[in-house]
């Protein structure tokens, strides 16, 4: 087990699916910066913006640009990423899925709904982390929010396009609604956060977060990995981020010459 973590915050990610560490990436914080200011200015193809119709800012998305972005890279790579996620996901292994980077301009309207990641993904298994790297300090109301043990939920919940809030795929019943998020049936978690913590979540656990409603920029990446029990899961649909050509059967680990394993093996 790498140093780095404490039982406790491996403890925590288990039971609530959620964990905050402290200043873990502090060193790392001035590389992700750098990249992430030439990705705003270079987005892929692939980007999405989406607009609040009261507000002034933008909000932006851009999937797996790992491989393009050398400062993205060196993280993914050289970082302690890989070895605190393979204790988290309590894994022998590690391999990277893809990075997620989140720009919300400032004053920018649009939130990000409640959600669970691992429906939009062409995967499926529990071993799975992400990690939400904020770049900037974040106030408590404009942080992740997560709904703790939610990654308990035998079923997945039904993805929906944020633009138009229409379900995702076309195969309804596999999925189940979201549950209520007002009724304390989870307890939510959030925090206000430094750069150089991240939050670690399960691709179970509901998440989502507000609007950028403060008068400055806010930049995100998550990175996305998985353990031994993850394997490939055709969907009924586009997958996102989607991965046209993948040519994987169910139940296949993921191919590594896309998606590197980064720790053990
Ligand atoms: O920062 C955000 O707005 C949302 C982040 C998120 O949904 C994620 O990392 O999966």
């Amino acid at each position: 087990m790498t140093t780095l973590l404490t039982k406790s915050e491996i403890q925590d990610f288990k039971d609530d699916g959620v964990v905050v560490l402290r200043g873990i990436f502090n060193e790392w914080i001035d590389t992700l910066a750098k990249g992430a200011d030439f990705h705003i200015k270079n987005p892929s193809e692939g980007a999405l913006v989406h607009k609040g119709a009261d507000f002034q800012g933008k909000f932006l998305e851009d999937f797996c640009n790992w491989q393009r972005i050398p400062e993205y890279k060196d993280f993914v790579l050289n970082s302690p990423l890989a070895s605190i996620a393979a204790d988290l996901m309590e894994s022998k292994s590690a391999q990277f899925f893809h990075d997620h980077f989140f720009y919300k301009e400032a004053l920018s309207g649009a939130p990000t709904p409640w959600h669970q990641d691992l429906p939009y993904y062409c995967v499926s298994g529990h071993q799975t982390v992400s990690f939400w790297l904020p770049l900037e300090a974040r106030e408590k109301t404009v942080s992740l929010r997560s709904l703790a043990g939610s990654h308990h939920l035998i079923k997945e919940i039904r993805p929906t396009s944020w633009a138009s809030n229409e379900s995702f795929y076309k195969d309804n019943d596999a999925f189940m609604d979201m549950p209520n998020t007002d009724n304390n049936d989870f307890k939510i978690k959030q925090w206000e956060t430094e750069p150089g913590d991240v939050v670690a979540f399960n691709f179970k656990t509901i998440h989502g977060a507000n609007a950028n409603k403060v008068d400055d920029i806010s930049r995100t990446l998550s990175f996305r990995l998985l353990g031994d029990d993850v394997v490939y899961r055709h969907r009924p649909g586009r997958t996102s981020p989607n991965f046209p050509g993948i040519n994987q059967k169910n139940g296949e680990r993921l191919r590594e010459d896309w998606f590197p394993i980064i720790w053990g093996n």
